[in-house]
């Protein structure tokens, strides 16, 4: 396939711009962005982000998951399309360029096509996957999951959120419940741009990471039952205290990460204490463990330990124990021919670069199951992420769509 030749490049002042206004909407409390899944804001960022791909020349598709396909035409309309995107929805306390610059980056694709008035062969879509963080509504990645049929849409409807909300109705009140079938649509490939979200390539001082395999989650979600009782009267012999065995359950939680270092990482970020009162001791706790490693053998075995000793602890303790897995998925590798593409697009385009397993889960993760998929990664300042303070330069996004950029083209092939 003919690729694009080194000189063609992005806009950057133009995806930089279009990304800080992006942030504009949902804004967070400390210059970062709270754009939830099927929120008004999430309402506000789609319309915005729609608006932007008609005046580019983009077809709007919505599936019944909310998912926006955006398309442009290539010179077979029979050809299967190359879907490149991300994700526009964000954490409670969410970075600007989390999933954000995926999306843009696609659009900014389009944007310069359109410019040097350059045809593919293949349709390009640019797409907006649903609830990718999972953080509203778990798990995550939940649209992309229907898509690939890990999960049913009538389950991933019934979802609730902390005040009861179900995912079918927001989508719905929202106004983005689409008419396409998830998972109708076919792929010739699906590209995605993210940010690390971790501190290799800054530390190694690598412009791009190519992408080869995505570590495997494990989301284990536990409730400890106690009894509530005073923290003033209540002798300490007497107590059930939930709170203290999901103390004793966390320090568990970490040991067991540590067994496996440096091939494991495990931590609880969702924890609600009840009733959470001063001088209440807590009868129920229910917190979700995040374990994670890119060996399947590894998160069998931490999952393991998880569960004998956690029950342990409560057995020991007299409190109650209940374990639901609420999100997990198996180590991905990406496909060959889509990294060889990043791989190729980096050198000719002059980016310093070097393979990665991608740390967190992405939509590509899922869609790797029923289409050939690759990812680009861009260092973030710090390698930090899912706060607001999350950074990165203007550069490391021009140089992430530049090898995007080429990788999409070159795969959906220039019509000379
Ligand atoms: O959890 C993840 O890895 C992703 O950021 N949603
Ligand atoms: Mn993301
Ligand atoms: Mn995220």
């Amino acid at each position: 396939m003919a690729a694009p030749g080194e000189n063609l490049r992005i806009n950057s002042d133009r995806l930089w711009d279009s990304i800080m206004e992006m942030a504009k909407i949902g804004p967070g409390v400390a210059g970062g962005n709270n754009r939830q899944t099927v929120t008004d804001e999430d309402g506000e960022g789609r319309h915005l982000f729609r608006q932007w791909c008609e005046e580019a020349g983009l077809t709007m598709g919505v599936d019944q998951m909310g998912t926006m396909f955006m398309r442009r035409e290539g010179a077979d309309p029979d050809a299967l399309p190359v879907y490149v995107g991300s994700h526009l929805d964000t954490q409670p306390t969410g970075g600007k360029y989390d999933g954000v610059l995926g999306v843009l980056a696609g659009l900014e694709i389009i944007r310069t096509l359109n410019d040097l008035d350059i045809k593919t062969k293949h349709p390009i879509v640019v797409t907006n996957w649903t609830n990718e963080e999972g953080t509203r509504y778990a798990p995550a990645m939940l649209a992309s999951g229907v898509f690939a049929d890990m999960h049913t849409q009538d389950w991933a409807y019934g979802l609730e959120d902390a005040n009861g909300k179900k995912f079918g109705d927001e989508l719905e009140r929202i106004g983005w419940k689409g008419e396409e079938t998830v998972g109708d649509r076919k792929m010739h490939a699906f590209f995605e741009l993210h940010i690390e979200q971790g501190p290799i390539l800054e530390i190694e001082e690598k412009d791009i990471g190519v992408v080869t395999h995505g570590q495997g989650l494990s989301w284990m979600q536990i409730t400890v039952t106690g009894k509530d009782a005073h923290t003033g009267s209540t002798p300490m012999p007497m107590r059930k205290n939930a709170g203290l065995g999901m103390a004793r359950i966390l320090e568990l939680v970490d040991k067991i990460a540590w067994s496996h270092a440096p091939d494991a990482v495990a931590a609880a970020g969702h924890i609600d204490v009840h009733p959470n009162s001063r001088n209440v001791i807590p009868g129920k706790v229910v917190f979700t463990v995040d374990m994670r490693s890119p060996n399947l053998a590894t998160i069998e075995d931490m999952e393991k330990q998880l569960a004998e000793g956690a029950k342990k602890i409560c057995d020991d303790m007299g409190l109650e124990i209940e374990f639901e897995k609420v999100g997990g998925f198996d180590p991905v590798t990406f496909d060959e021919g889509c990294v060889a593409a990043v791989r190729n697009a980096a050198e000719r385009l002059g980016y310093s670069h070097k393979n990665l397993i991608s740390g967190a889960g992405h939509d590509a993760c899922w869609i790797n199951r029923v289409a050939p998929t690759a990812m680009v990664m861009c260092p973030c300042v710090d390698g930090l992420s899912h706060n607001e303070a999350e950074d990165i330069s203007q550069e490391w996004a021009r140089a992430g769509t530049d090898v995007l950029f080429h990788a999409v083209v070159e795969t959906a092939e220039i019509v000379e």
